[in-house]
């Protein structure tokens, strides 16, 4: 078989999730996160940041109105990332200049919700802001808030910074979801309009540009599988293939001079395709890389999946925290060099995860191969389940893996490390990232081609394709048993993942395995049971990671464990592990025999072995840390 196997991902209409662990999430997402995002993105939660970004787009209406009856509007400058009422006037843009993205996600996630969940209040809801929305786009299709309001004759000048491309691949994928869910075509056919102005603006012989903060290429090649539109897919892949070039666009735009140093930042130092490393900013990097194995997907572009190939090693084998976590530096919110995964100094971005999900989904599309969805489940049940408090209620962006409050607090090197989730954040890209990927979970479960069904997580459902109408039972995350009830429509393979953390298994049919996955023939309906063995690990990391030597990680099934302040006291650092302890398992908690070492007196004194006390660890799913006030947490512990 060979392994570059196209497949594509089952879409909300064919999944419906039933679980016991995500039905308390979606729950959540749906009750909470989406309510209280409505509420935000409207600046009506009391003591949270304010977005303004509902503000901006009926600002934007009332100057759209004005020019399309050819009246002059009031000009202001655009030359901040971000503007508040104290730089700017009270009639000008506010928050930051991506912030019109914050809606569209919410729209997004509403879309997918109301998949799962028909709401009409919550249908009417998203309407109206779509009415908002709409209101403000322009006669030609163009719509960013920030240039209706402060200056509309500097569109598509600074691509680099100011985020206009950015803004319109949120506004696609949040219409997009919003149509498949309501048939509602309103929001999509704005976006197919501005779509359009882009495409007719940027190509060969046209401005040879592309975005600064990448998104826009994902969202066209999701526009074009819609609507079949082939411009739609081309200037995604002119995107790709202009990146890079010199001399640079960026450099263009400005009137400057670079050097590939430069726009490390913007993965745009050298063209996309002869790319081998993570490099630049972390979400910026990962959706690029998504878009990559889109158009090496669509093209069947061998070159470019190798260039994905290449920098998805690099990822998973030196700049992946054991989290799923990527981007271990604040500096640019970035990959940084390899091996260099600080615990308590990690980005770790939501977003960066959230965007490690898709780059992962869509290699699985490119090749069959267990890593990617090893990876996906990684990050999803450990660094974007940590950016939301089990309440839905407040939220983090960055996700370290060791905090000690008074360091954030009190060094500003570790400024970004909050050791409490955060309400709302002026720069608010994390929480409505979270819930519009929580929202489309049911499209990163399965992927299938002709012959075969894959499953990549094992997550309750209820499915229906060509091949077979599948009930799935879950109990993964606490027994790792799973259930296949398949009622057979087709003769068809069904391929299992592996867990990569799971050394023991067992399954009910016979079965090949091949790169990672069992494959098991169904040719008629049939019952198969999982059993995927959940025993307590401890893990060690590269020794080339110099601040986990000494020290190892606690995981059972795709949990990564930590250790709390709350649960075990302060000075986490003085915790030990023994080396094979008896593991407790109850309720997901973990109880393991370990040591507490007596505290010195003195800051120096010569070396003798160290008091000791026997104690009981008691290690919580990282997930779950920082719900209970702030403390002190630690993913890795001494051994
Ligand atoms: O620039 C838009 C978003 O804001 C990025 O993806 C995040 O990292 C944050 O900087
Ligand atoms: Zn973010």
């Amino acid at each position: 078989m060979n392994s570059r196997e196209f497949s594509n991902h089952l879409k909300t209409d064919n999944v419906k999730i039933n679980d016991p662990f995500w039905n308390k999430i979606n729950e959540t997402v749906r009750t909470s996160v989406i309510p209280y995002q409505y509420l935000a993105l409207q600046d009506k939660v009391e003591g949270a940041e304010k977005s303004y970004c509902i503000e901006n787009f009926i600002k934007a209406g009332r100057v759209a109105k004005k020019l399309r009856q050819g009246i002059e509007s009031q000009k202001f400058p655009i030359d901040k990332w971000v503007y508040d009422e104290k730089n700017s006037d009270e009639n000008a843009f506010h928050g930051y200049v991506f912030q019109d993205s914050d809606v569209y996600k919410w729209i997004e996630a509403v879309g997918y919700s109301l998949q799962n969940y028909p709401d009409s209040d919550l249908e009417e809801k998203a309407n109206k802001f779509i009415d908002i929305i709409c209101n403000a786009q322009l006669d030609n299709g163009y719509l960013d808030t920030l240039y209706i309001i402060n200056d509309i004759d500097k569109t598509f000048t600074n691509l680099k910074d100011w985020h206009e491309l950015y803004c319109f691949g949120h506004m696609v994928e949040g219409a997009l979801s919003y149509y498949n869910a309501t048939g509602n075509r309103k929001l999509l056919d704005a976006a197919c309009r501005f779509a359009d102005l882009i495409c007719d603006t940027f190509g060969e012989d046209k401005i040879k540009g592309y975005p600064g903060h990448e998104i826009a290429e994902m969202a066209l090649v999701k526009l074009y599988n819609e609507t079949g539109k082939n411009e739609y897919l081309k200037t995604a892949k002119f995107f790709i293939d202009e990146r890079g070039k010199r001399p640079y666009y960026f450099d263009c735009e400005k009137g400057t001079k670079s050097t590939a140093e430069n726009y490390h930042y913007n993965q745009a130092h050298i063209p996309p395709r002869m790319q081998r490393e993570a490099v630049g900013h972390a979400v910026r990097g990962v959706y690029l890389y998504s878009a990559m194995a889109d158009i090496a997907k669509a093209y069947d572009d061998n070159e470019l999946f190798n260039a994905c190939k290449s920098i998805w090693n690099n990822i998973e084998n030196k700049k992946m925290y054991i989290t799923g976590g990527v981007g271990s530096t604040v500096d640019g919110e970035a990959f940084s060099f390899n091996y260099d995964l600080p615990n308590d100094l990690a980005y770790a971005e939501t977003c960066a995860s959230i965007g490690l999900i898709f780059f992962a989904r869509r290699m699985a599309e490119n090749e069959i191969n267990s890593r990617y969805a090893d990876v996906m489940e990684r990050a999803l049940y450990n660094t974007v389940l940590s950016g939301m408090s089990q309440d839905g209620k407040s939220f983090f962006y960055v996700n370290p893996l060791e905090v000690l409050p008074e360091a954030s607090n009190s060094d500003s090197r570790k400024r970004h490390i909050k050791p409490v989730r955060q309400k709302w954040f002026s720069c608010a890209c994390c929480p409505p990232n979270l819930a519009r990927l929580i929202s489309s979970l049911n499209e990163y479960i399965y992927t299938e081609n002709d012959n075969t069904l894959f499953v990549n997580l094992y997550i309750g459902t209820e499915l229906d394709c060509g091949k077979a109408h599948i009930t799935v039972t879950s109990d993964y995350t606490e027994s790792g048993k799973v259930a296949f009830k398949i009622d057979c429509k087709k003769p068809f393979t069904l391929a299992l993942r592996i867990p990569g953390w799971c050394g023991k298994y067992t399954i009910s049919e016979k079965f090949d395995i091949k790169n990672g996955y069992a494959f098991i023939k169904i040719r008629e309906s049939v019952n198969i049971s999982i059993e995927f063995k959940t025993d307590v690990k401890i893990i060690k990391c590269s020794n080339r990671v110099r601040a986990n030597v000494g020290k190892a990680a606690v995981t059972r099934g795709p949990f990564v464990y930590c250790v709390e302040e709350a649960d075990n006291g302060n000075n986490l650092q003085m915790l030990r592990l023994s080396d094979s302890p008896d593991f407790k398992y109850e309720n997901g908690i973990i109880f393991a025999g370990g040591f507490r070492e007596k505290e010195d007196d003195a800051l120096y004194s010569e070396y003798k072995s160290p008091d000791l006390e026997e104690c009981i660890i008691k290690f919580i799913p990282y997930y779950r840390w920082g719900n209970r006030g702030e403390n002190e947490m630690s993913v890795y512990i001494r051994i």
